[in-house]
């Protein structure tokens, strides 16, 4: 008998052919092998539908945190914003099985400690926390998100300020911003303020922009590790291997890509 194993894949985007090649690649095994994805489980593939109906079968075999367009898809089925012009939700949005998707969503977190030194969050980890700090910031947006005025915070959160993080920020400026740096963080400017436009390779970065792995994190301990997504022009690469980048871009033609968390190797497949 093989021993289980822990897949960590990066954003599927709802493209749920490309996530069954990569398991089956993988030698997944349901019954007893452990699935953990980085976010933006849905959006721009074939079909958010089936792969949020796969990944909520495999039961406590499967976790995730959370990405901007899980959040957005939140939003949306709320009726707090209209659907992107690019996503292909519709046929999410109407099944009959939206409301237990949507609720399955709000318990997951927005960073998840996977072992004593792994820590997965979609978009990275912001220069100044440390990583116990990341885990208590993402619990105050699981507790806003998974409990009654959970459709307010959701109105609440399409803004890009505060820009810079203060331990003093509280309410919706807070939270807003444990959001954003987790979900949607790319580039740094040298004042520490997150920048959302610039969506490059960090070599194409305008002038002052640093990628969040590459500013200076003097709370990270040496053992530590961030596995994230988000970013597929970075492609994975990010020339250090303690910040570990797994969107490679299927959506846009690219691979999807999944690391086996126990022999530290990398599977992947093209569409
Ligand atoms: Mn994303």
């Amino acid at each position: 008998m093989t021993q289980s194993k822990t897949l960590i894949v990066g954003d599927i985007q709802g493209c749920f052919s490309g996530l069954m090649s990569l398991l089956a690649k993988a030698q997944f095994d349901e019954r007893k092998d452990t699935l953990i994805a980085v976010g933006d489980l849905v959006a721009r593939g074939e079909d958010s539908l089936a792969t949020l109906k796969f990944l909520m079968s495999l039961g406590s075999r499967f976790r995730t945190v959370l990405g901007n367009h899980d959040l957005h898809l939140l939003a949306v089925s709320q009726g707090i914003k209209p659907a992107k012009k690019n996503d292909r939700l519709s046929n999410l949005l109407s099944d009959k099985h939206l409301p237990d998707c949507v609720d399955w969503l709000r318990q997951f977190p927005l960073a998840l400690k996977v072992d004593t030194q792994t820590v997965v969050v979609h978009a990275g980890l912001y220069p100044q926390w440390s990583v116990s700090e990341l885990l208590c910031y993402s619990e105050e947006v699981s507790h806003s998100l998974r409990g009654p005025n959970w459709r307010i915070l959701l109105q609440q959160m399409y803004k890009n300020s505060p820009q810079i993080w203060s331990d003093k920020l509280q309410g919706i400026s807070r939270l807003r911003f444990i959001i954003n740096a987790c979900t949607r963080m790319r580039f740094l400017k040298a004042d520490a303020a997150l920048e959302f436009a610039t969506k490059h390779h960090p070599n194409d970065a305008p002038a002052g922009f640093q990628p969040w792995f590459r500013v200076n994190n003097d709370k990270l301990l040496p053992n530590e590790k961030i596995i994230f997504g988000h970013w597929a022009a970075l492609d994975g690469e990010t020339h250090s291997d303690r910040f570990i980048g797994l969107d490679t871009g299927y959506v846009w033609g690219n691979k999807m890509t999944a690391l086996h968390l126990e022999s530290n190797s990398v599977v992947q497949v093209s569409p």
